[in-house]
């Protein structure tokens, strides 16, 4: 019998396999966007937090990057079927942010730049499961891979990790982003292959 131990979070696996079904591992850092990689002034940029009452929170760069940081190292998995192992981020936890929000959203909308969104759980972005990350591999995040910042949410596919990031709205009711108007799954988990809508 296989004893399969059970993590705090997260769905058991047999030990040892990191690659969720129907994925291959890639070494390259592929970059997917579905529009034009916009270029962002720092001094004109800011991310913002919305709640259901229309209270906002808003940080500009010097604010955001004045916040601890965290330095995650996560696997991606990319719902076009490339997963890129151990990749090293630096950022701040959504913990951090969502700290002085008062809240009694259960959905988050994610807003980029450019104007990309996706939605999730919020608590899906809490307990150090997601970051604003704006530093990768040692080096400035750059801008096709979402420079200078973007939602890193590694547990749910790729395309939850909003590049470009400029807000989250805080909702009572679910709200479909851009990918999961046209299609693909409304919550993305790789392990359970939720790719599409239907899985
Ligand atoms: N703003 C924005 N974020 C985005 C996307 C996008 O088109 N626009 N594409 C998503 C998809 S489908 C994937 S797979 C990843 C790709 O991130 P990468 O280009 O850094 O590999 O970004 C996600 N975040
Ligand atoms: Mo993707």
């Amino acid at each position: 019998m296989a004893i399969i131990s059970r993590g705090f979070r997260g769905r058991p696996r047999p030990a040892g396999n990191r690659l969720p079904p129907g994925q291959y591992e890639t070494r390259d850092f592929p970059v997917l966007s579905a529009g034009p990689t916009p270029r962002i002034d720092l001094a004109s940029w800011s991310f913002d937090i919305k709640t259901e009452a229309g209270v906002e929170h808003t940080w500009t760069w010097q604010q955001l990057t004045a916040l601890p940081t965290e330095e995650p190292v996560v696997d991606l998995h990319c719902v076009t079927k490339w997963s890129k192992f151990e990749t090293r981020w630096r950022g701040v936890s959504l913990d951090v942010l969502m700290e002085d929000v008062e809240t009694a959203a259960e959905y988050a909308l994610v807003r980029a730049y450019g104007g990309y969104t996706t939605n999730l759980p919020l608590e899906d972005l809490l307990d150090g499961k997601a970051w604003v990350a704006y530093r990768y591999d040692g080096d400035d995040l750059a801008p096709q891979h979402g420079g200078p910042a973007r939602l890193l949410v590694p547990h749910l596919y790729l395309w939850k990790s909003a590049k470009w990031v400029r807000g989250i709205d805080l909702l009572l009711k679910d709200e479909p982003g851009f990918w999961e108007t046209a299609g693909y799954n409304n919550y993305g988990d790789p392990w359970r292959e939720q790719r599409y809508w239907g899985d």
